[in-house]
């Protein structure tokens, strides 16, 4: 259905509908400029505008909707001149659905040995050519809106989890700093939504500031950041608990990096709508498969002798063709084999994030969880 606008309301590029909750969780859609996306939900890594393996017309028969890519890299190449000239990263990549681009923050942690953070800005030495890049916040909004993704996110300072003191509250009060920066350089607010982060660390009290600062900058939706960066659960699942409590109900909340399969499905209890993780096709180019009940490594000379689909009613491409004992067989010898786990393990976590939305909107979550976690630690009986 349509909505009416009236002659002088300016339409969002991001309308969010609750359909059902319990407790926290809630099953939703998110209206994006390049269509409807169904959360909670998982969004597919290519962080160079293209997945590692799996072309963007299979992300398209796995039913994803909403991929994610990484400004630095793509600031680096193709570059966000060319990207403009040919009209977006939709555009250059034929992708018909929504894009979502990382701002290059995070890359201050994975590059760290090649980065220097001031107040400014970011500066890389590029691990390809060692040329430099200077990534302010104005920079990589600049980018993003010529890259065009339909979600963009702030430039955040960020530093590993696991900082105590100092640097772990200059960097929080930066990202606020920054995102004033980021906003008054965005160009497009008609058709783009920028997502500030939460920084913070597992500090309860600069957790709080840094709620209340984003917060009253009043986004279109928001991301929890810097986590999953090797703090305890505990810690991890307090902060995410701490954020989703605080945050607007009726936005969208997106956890940063997260993409383990117990990990999203507890923090959808606590209110998260929105995942990214490599890990789901980085661990397939390892040889380690998704399944109800657990991991399942198919380097593992057992797997030879299994004459079944990774995981039995799987609908999956993969599952559909091929037994354990080809995909172990393959694993050692061609670059298929990565192709082929990874199509599994995103079909997985898509299908995840469906059942369970399904099951808050059923009225089923609590069937549905004790369901899941008995399988994957195999507690059953
Ligand atoms: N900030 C940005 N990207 C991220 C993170 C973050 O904190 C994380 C959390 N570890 C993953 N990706 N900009
Ligand atoms: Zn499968």
């Amino acid at each position: 259905v349509q909505k009416k606008i009236k002659p002088n309301e300016i339409p969002k590029p991001l309308e969010f509908t609750i359909l059902a909750t319990h407790n926290c969780a809630r099953a939703s859609i998110m209206r994006l400029p390049h269509g409807e996306v169904k959360t909670p939900v998982y969004m597919p890594v290519g962080t160079k505008g293209a997945m590692k393996g799996v072309t963007y017309q299979e992300m398209d028969d796995l039913g994803c909707k909403l991929l994610l890519a990484n400004t630095y890299h793509l600031a680096y190449k193709p570059g966000g001149d060319l990207l403009e000239k040919v009209g977006g990263l939709h555009k250059f990549v034929n992708w018909k659905h929504n894009i979502l681009t990382d701002s290059g923050g995070f890359q201050m942690v994975s590059l760290s040995q090649l980065s220097e953070v001031t107040e400014e800005g970011v500066t890389f030495e590029s691990p390809y050519d060692k040329t430099i890049m200077h990534l302010r916040p104005e920079d990589s909004i600049h980018t993003q809106n010529q890259i065009g993704a339909d979600i963009i996110m702030a430039l955040d300072d960020v530093v590993r989890t696991t900082t105590v003191g100092p640097r772990m509250q200059e960097a929080s009060e930066r990202t606020t700093r920054w995102l004033d920066r980021d906003i008054a350089a965005h160009k497009r607010k008609n058709d783009q939504n920028l997502f500030p982060i939460v920084q913070g660390g597992i500090d309860p009290k600069l957790r709080e500031q840094s709620l209340n600062d984003l917060i009253q900058r009043e986004a279109n939706g928001y991301a929890i950041g810097g986590l999953a960066g090797g703090e305890d659960k505990i810690d991890f699942w307090k902060t995410v608990a701490q954020c989703t409590a605080k945050l607007p109900i009726n936005k969208p909340r997106y956890l940063m990096g997260v993409g383990y399969p117990v990990d999203v499905v507890v923090c959808s209890c606590l209110g998260v709508d929105m995942f990214d993780c490599v890990f789901s096709t980085r661990t397939a180019r390892f040889g380690t498969a998704f399944t109800d009940n657990g991991f399942l490594k198919l380097k593992n000379k057992e797997a030879a002798n299994v004459f079944e689909p990774i995981q039995k009613g799987c609908q999956c491409q993969t599952c559909k063709s091929y037994t354990q004992s080809y995909l172990h067989y393959l694993i050692a010898r061609e670059e298929v084999a990565c192709h082929l786990i990874s199509i599994h393990n995103l079909n997985y976590l898509i299908q995840l994030m469906l059942n369970l939305r399904q099951s808050i909107i059923d009225g089923n979550l609590i069937e549905f969880i004790n369901g899941f976690l008995k399988k994957w630690y195999k507690t059953e009986g």
